[in-house]
């Protein structure tokens, strides 16, 4: 895997370059669509790539270890057989679901023990295992192991917490190191900087993920309960200590504004359930502002869900979108999502264009105010 850093900008750290993978070219800024379980919940394969224009999508290794389990990903050949997508694929480590178990999990020195939220089983994951089940499930980019340290930690936790992952790193590294890829294509392995939103900590955990020289880098513990000015203050600290000619993933992150402040940070890379968890819920981000679709006020709005809207799912009338929406029918779940993802895509990829323009920043600035909006 290779990154080529096009283009940066005066008044921001934004910046436009391209992932070249085994399994095609990703331009950044990027958006992921999130597989938990290998698949994006409620749509095509050919509409994410041909509707969406997704160029990577996330799989989990916690769900996917569990159901259907590595024995019959192996079978298939990997994920990406498995699944039918023969583009990019990251895999988030399991660092993260694990945390959100909350009582199911504990943590220790060799890894994190917790139970299936699916029947109650004991499992453990190590920073061993768990390059060993990525590199089965054959993700183009694994993540490392890492405990996501919750936004209000105490210094003194999340000193630990940082230091906990920085030792994992190190076996992950080593793991990553002695093993192979299993079906013929390149695997890269992205550390994660935690440290909560202690700038000094933030900025020992950096100095230790670069000592990897790894081909890219990723941003956790950010969007887990701490304030927005926190998150975009600790991204800032973060983008400025790693390597400009490498990638950077703000993890699990976020609203259409969220995005465009981190990309405005120097992120390239994010993901996150939003679109897909909230448009299962009448939730819609356009151009325009946001729309709660079950809101009365659409019972008879017979326009175009998004006029602007680049997807085929766009055509459909708010006042049908509401009409499914409010009775439960599938179908509503799956334009609602549909749409928020290619809206998520194209924001992205307006903002590649912008960059390469020059005019990022206003664009930005303009875009902000009218995604706040609530229609
Ligand atoms: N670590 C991992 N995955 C994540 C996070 C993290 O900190 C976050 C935090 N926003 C989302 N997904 N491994």
């Amino acid at each position: 895997m290779n990154f080529l850093l096009e283009k940066t900008t005066d008044n921001s750290r934004a910046r436009a370059g391209v992932i070249t993978t085994d399994h095609g070219k990703i331009e950044t800024p990027i958006f992921m669509p999130v597989g938990t379980a290998g698949s994006v919940k409620g749509i095509h394969t050919r509409d994410i790539r041909d509707d969406i224009k997704a160029e990577i999508i996330l799989g989990n290794t916690y769900h996917l270890y569990l159901r259907p389990g590595i024995d019959v990903i192996e079978k298939a050949g990997g994920l990406h057989k498995f699944n039918g997508w023969d583009r990019p694929i990251l895999t988030d480590s399991g660092g993260f679901q694990v945390f959100s178990l909350g009582d199911l999990r504990k943590l220790t020195e060799e890894g994190a023990r917790f139970q299936s939220h699916i029947d109650g089983s004991y499992h453990q994951f190590t920073p061993e295992s768990v390059m060993d089940i990525q590199r089965s499930i054959g993700a183009d980019i694994m993540m490392a192991f890492d405990e996501c340290t919750p936004g209000d930690a105490d210094y003194d936790y999340a000193k630990k917490s940082m230091e906990l992952t920085r030792r994992w790193l190190d076996r992950c590294f080593k793991r990553f190191n002695s093993t192979e890829p299993k079906y013929g294509y390149s695997q890269s392995l992205f550390p994660i900087v935690q440290g909560a939103t202690y700038a000094d900590l933030r900025r020992q955990s950096v100095a230790h993920v670069r000592n990897f020289d790894a081909n890219g880098y990723a941003i956790g513990g950010l969007s887990v309960g701490e304030t927005e000015e926190e998150m975009y203050e600790m991204t800032e600290v973060v983008t400025a200590d790693l390597p400009q000619d490498k990638p950077r993933y703000l993890m699990g992150v976020g609203t259409p504004v969220n995005i465009l402040e981190g990309i405005h940070r120097g992120v390239d890379m994010f993901d996150c359930v939003m679109p897909t968890r909230n448009g299962r819920n009448g939730m819609l981000f356009t151009s325009e502002g946001i729309i709660n679709i079950r809101n009365q006020k659409w019972e008879n709005d017979h326009s175009p869900i998004d006029p602007n809207g680049t997807s085929f799912v766009d055509q459909y009338s708010k006042a049908y979108l509401r009409h499914l929406v409010i009775s439960k029918e599938m179908l509503g779940a799956q334009i609602a999502s549909q749409h928020n993802l290619a809206f998520y895509l194209w924001l992205v990829k307006t903002a590649r264009e912008k960059i390469l323009g020059g005019d990022f920043v206003s664009w930005k600035n303009e875009m902000v105010l009218k995604l706040k909006h609530r229609l």
